[in-house]
């Protein structure tokens, strides 16, 4: 005899994983589990007599060949497991994608990273040419789109997306998929979502919305998809959630749809893993609390979002401005009284030129200084935004080899940016 078995509670890749072992081992027993999700269970309401399962199955545990666990590696998630660990004559083959070690000792196993472990099996039924009819295809396809979040997943993996193509050309029916895939949200979830509406922050970072939230909860399950449709909801361009539990171990969520946020950039600080778009982070230890947690998430994201600081939060202000009609000797006495080397020339609030005190310096003739500045002003002057990099104000500098870089918001002087402030910053990066 041998007999496939999965874990409680099973899922579609838990369903399929064990039709798929009827199909790898011939004369292999389906055992269903009692205990289904409400989908699976629904979906099986239909397709009763479809699937060679199955349920309650009479044995004797010395009669047992061959055990085929799939999709778990813990005895304590099968049903019956005292009877099960009876089966002192069997071989046990593993079937699974989850990686961490579990207690069950297999003769054989297939555990890869992939997002299903069904992917695994029709690895098998391909290269063996095993015939798959349309309802098992079907059934496949909603264990392979659960698992991955149709094929969006962090742990999907190209043989998975490989492997809908492969169930499709079998007569796999999406419109079944898409009916038996629609998973209402459990309790937990629904309770996540709430507080998540209540209590998340939101900030703008540059022109990118962000979210930042904490939630305390007991057990961490199928949070990422709370996390997604939140993003959904509130059109975030990225959002961080740090779940906390009773003893205080950190759970982080990232989720982005911009190219201007990594989060895996953001989570590797907490050796967290995923990618551009999606990853996580685990943490425990006293060294964090929540809120800790979330302002060094919104220092990172702050200095990774930005190109540096702005031409606002680096220039002098006010700026000490003259009229076209000082003269010359009154504009290098407040030079030197204020300790600085060029002046604002304005009119009406507008810039309209710059003197400096390397020019004024050139001018040796005693009867020049009674001369109004507007003479010897530098005009057309080279003005920047305050929203402009600093970064981006030092190239202009560099470029045009200008010393002074009024700043202007409309046509008003608000600031000025010198040479000297370029340097420090740029020593201060250093
Ligand atoms: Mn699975």
């Amino acid at each position: 005899m041998q007999i496939a078995v999965t874990h409680k509670d099973a899922d579609f890749d838990a369903l399929s994983s064990i039709v798929a072992a009827t199909l790898v081992y011939p004369g292999m027993v389906a055992l269903c589990p009692n205990s289904l999700q409400s989908n699976v269970q629904q979906f099986l309401a239909l397709h009763k007599t479809a699937f060679n399962l199955a349920r309650d199955l009479q044995y004797e545990p010395n009669a047992v060949r061959r055990l085929a666990i799939c999709d778990c590696n813990q005895w304590r998630q099968l049903e019956n497991s005292a009877l099960l660990q009876e089966c002192t004559h069997a071989e046990i083959d593993l079937w699974d994608h989850h990686l961490h070690k579990g207690d069950i000792i297999p003769t054989w196993s297939c555990v890869e990273r992939v997002g299903a472990t069904i992917t695994l099996f029709l690895r098998v039924i391909q290269e063996r040419q095993i015939a798959v009819s349309p309802q098992e295809a079907t059934l496949f396809l909603l264990g392979l789109y659960e698992d991955t979040g149709q094929l969006t997943y962090d742990g999907t993996t190209p043989e998975d997306v490989r492997s809908a193509a492969f169930l499709m050309e079998q007569g796999g029916d999406l419109r079944l998929v898409v009916d038996f895939l629609h998973v209402a949200y459990n309790e937990t979830q629904k309770k996540v979502l709430y507080r998540l509406m209540r209590g998340m922050q939101q900030y703008q970072i540059n022109d990118k919305r962000v979210g930042v939230g904490i939630v305390r909860i007991d057990q961490y399950v199928a949070l990422a998809t709370v996390v997604q449709l939140y993003a959904r909801i509130i059109d975030a361009d990225a959002v961080f959630v740090v779940f906390e539990n009773e003893v205080s171990d950190f759970f982080i969520i990232g989720r982005s749809k911009t190219p201007d946020i990594d989060v895996r950039v953001i989570l590797q600080d907490f050796g967290g893993g995923g990618h551009a778009g999606a990853g996580s982070a685990r943490i425990s230890g006293e060294a964090y609390t929540a809120a800790t947690i979330r302002e060094q998430i919104l220092t990172i994201l702050y200095r990774e979002s930005s190109a540096g600081p702005l031409v606002s939060e680096m220039m002098s202000a006010p700026v000490t401005t003259i009229s076209p009609d000082t003269r010359v000797y009154e504009a290098g006495a407040l030079m030197e009284k204020k300790g600085i080397r060029g002046l604002v020339v304005v009119e009406d609030g507008s810039p309209v030129g710059i003197v400096t005190l390397w020019d004024l310096k050139k001018l040796s003739l005693h009867k020049q200084q009674n001369h109004p500045v507007k003479a010897f002003m530098q005009r057309n002057v080279r003005t920047i935004a305050p929203a402009t990099t600093v970064r981006e104000a030092a190239h202009v500098m560099v470029s045009k080899d200008i010393g002074h870089l009024p700043v202007v918001a409309g046509s008003t002087v608000v600031g000025i940016i010198t040479r000297t402030d370029i340097v420090n910053y740029l020593y201060g990066m250093i």
